[in-house]
């Protein structure tokens, strides 16, 4: 059977802004005293700010206590720093096989959704020319679990009426691979298979996405 709809994240998939949170929060990390390095930046892909905050506290050589409201302040610290990175993104900075995959999807008459735990995701769309893309963007503002919930890809789903099954999504990260899955929806990831072991489908990178490909694996091809 055809898939209905592609949910697609956005931080990783669409565009490199991963590397511009990860960025944001080793700085963060730097002035509370606490190392970010890529193995704990993994843990922080695909979930929210609020979150990455904790596990960065976590993570901390000697526990830190902080009140709810210094919290808050670190994550907005955290990001004032993310959007003054994001102002440099264009069009050119869609991730390769990105446009050509997009524009297959649309051409299959397959239904196309944002599912982005990204508070900035309306921001960082406008700015790759990519806002009018999408059929239906889940707005992070309203989902009361974040990844690896399934609730993010459920929305989506929902929005189309769609039975779970013909969704198919695209994630970079550990914890939205596991919300597809929750979600019981076809996951396709993209990066590292130590990373992304629990993907149905996964590729190294963007540039090797096809919709094709994505189709056999998920059983039409
Ligand atoms: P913000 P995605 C996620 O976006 C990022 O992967 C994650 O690192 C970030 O903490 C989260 O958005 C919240 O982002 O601080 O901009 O609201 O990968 O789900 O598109
Ligand atoms: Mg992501």
């Amino acid at each position: 059977m055809q898939p209905k709809a592609f949910i697609f994240d956005l931080d990783g998939v669409l565009t490199d802004t991963a590397e511009f949170h990860y960025l944001a929060w080793k700085q963060i990390g730097e002035q509370l005293g606490i190392p970010v390095d890529r193995a704990l930046n993994e843990r922080l892909k695909g979930v929210s700010r609020m979150e990455s905050l904790e596990r960065i506290l976590a993570a901390a050589p000697r526990p830190l206590h902080l009140s709810p409201g210094e919290k808050e302040q670190w994550a907005t610290q955290k990001n004032a720093l993310y959007q003054e990175l994001i102002e440099t993104i264009r069009p050119s900075d869609r991730l390769p096989g990105i446009d050509g995959l997009l524009n297959e999807i649309r051409s299959a008459n397959i239904l196309l959704a944002l599912g982005s735990a990204s508070r900035n995701a309306n921001l960082v769309l406008e700015r790759l020319g990519l806002a009018d893309a999408f059929d239906y963007i889940v707005d992070a503002g309203q989902i009361r679990f974040g990844k690896p919930h399934p609730e993010t890809f459920v929305n989506a789903a929902d929005h189309f009426g769609l039975p779970y099954e013909t969704c198919i999504g695209v994630e970079d990260s550990a914890a939205g691979i596991e919300a597809i899955n929750a979600a019981g929806m076809f996951s396709v990831g993209i990066g590292s298979p130590d990373a992304l072991s629990e993907a149905k489908y996964r590729v190294a990178d963007t540039s090797l996405l096809t919709l094709g490909g994505i189709l056999e694996a998920y059983g039409i091809g």
